[in-house]
């Protein structure tokens, strides 16, 4: 047989993450199977998710972009004068800058991203945008205690952004430890506009995540790809498919990768069994109420301030305050 030049591997875009050999090992060796959703996005997960944003089954991005479009300058009226704005682990520029237009009155910009390479390009891009505004990134995981810049803990008033849904990655009891946090982070009377998907029709939820042209499916099996290039396994990717459904009970899409047959997989120097059928876990895509959501908050001390919906109420902005209700708008009894 003729030698066969291997393809080069790309570049890696960012150091591998330490961690994801032994997640991977320990979710493939649990039962069910599963691999933490945050392990999509390598730099190939993170162009596939930039071209599921603009598939037009998948309205989540559409719906947010366009509430901020249209309502940023009711929005940007909670922000104080002076405040500093924490965007929690932002995905594109594209919807700060949104909000940035009507919100003169901001003193510093904190994106917190784990991260360095994308602030990086965050804070170019802004530097264009508001040449005047200080742009203060903070490299952390936006799910544990991290210090703010001194400019932003020294503002008169600290407004926290937690756009793109991101909250529905997390188990709702995460989602609790993720506002707790939060609140440490901002401190009392601090606003926080998180963007969420909404319940809706099964058809359209189960639509955007089983697209016609298959790019979901594909930036499923990058998983599969990445284990390849990364922990040397030998996934073939033919031999799995793309399995995106709602759960009614539990208010979630969920993501598998479902073997198509018995087969051993080897990864990492380990030895993976499927039985045919068998899934591996992906990513579950919480969906919350407006009563949901504002019910989780107000249990860890947010209290809803205010909704915006785009005009099918397929996903929502809420502002949520820290701390006591306003006599003003504090119900009675
Ligand atoms: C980035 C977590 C909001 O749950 O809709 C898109 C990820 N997964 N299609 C979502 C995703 C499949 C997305 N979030």
């Amino acid at each position: 047989m003729v030698a066969v030049a291997r393809a080069p591997r790309p570049e890696p875009h960012q150091a591998a993450d330490p961690n994801f050999t032994a997640d991977v090992l320990a979710g493939l060796g649990g039962t069910p199977k599963r691999i933490a959703a945050k392990y999509f996005y390598d730099a190939e997960g993170s162009h596939l998710f930039e071209q599921i944003t603009r598939l037009p089954e998948y309205y989540p991005t559409r719906c947010e972009m366009k509430i901020l479009r249209e309502h940023g300058k009711d929005i940007a009226k909670l922000i104080p004068e002076g405040a500093a704005l924490i965007e929690f682990g932002s995905g594109s520029t594209k919807k700060i800058r949104l909000l940035l237009k009507s919100s003169p009155q901001l003193a510093a910009y904190v994106p917190v991203d784990i991260c360095a390479d994308y602030l990086r390009e965050e804070v170019k891009e802004l530097k264009t945008d508001r040449p005047q505004l200080p742009v203060l990134p903070v490299i952390a995981d936006i799910c544990m205690p991290f210090d703010l810049p001194e400019t932003a803990r020294n503002a008169p008033a600290r407004c926290g952004f937690f756009p793109g849904s991101t909250i529905g990655n997390f188990e709702p009891h995460e989602a609790a430890d993720f506002l707790r946090n939060a609140a440490r982070i901002l401190g009392e009377g601090a606003i926080l506009l998180i963007g969420y998907d909404l319940i809706k029709s099964p058809d359209v939820l189960n639509l955007a995540y089983n697209d016609l042209q298959g790019v979901t499916a594909k930036f499923n099996k990058n998983l599969l790809a990445r284990m390849n290039r990364e922990l040397g396994a030998n996934f073939k990717l033919e031999c799995f498919e793309h399995h995106a459904f709602y759960n009614r009970e539990r208010n979630r899409i969920e993501m598998h990768l479902a073997s198509l047959k018995r087969q051993k997989v080897r990864v990492a120097g380990d030895t993976v069994d499927f039985r045919a059928g068998e899934t591996i876990h992906t990513e579950n895509s919480y969906k919350y109420s407006i009563e949901s959501l504002t019910a989780l908050a107000s249990g860890t001390g947010w209290n809803l301030i205010s909704t915006w919906t785009d005009p099918k109420k397929y996903f929502a902005v809420s502002a949520f305050k820290f701390g006591k209700p306003d006599k003003k708008t504090a119900r009675s009894g």
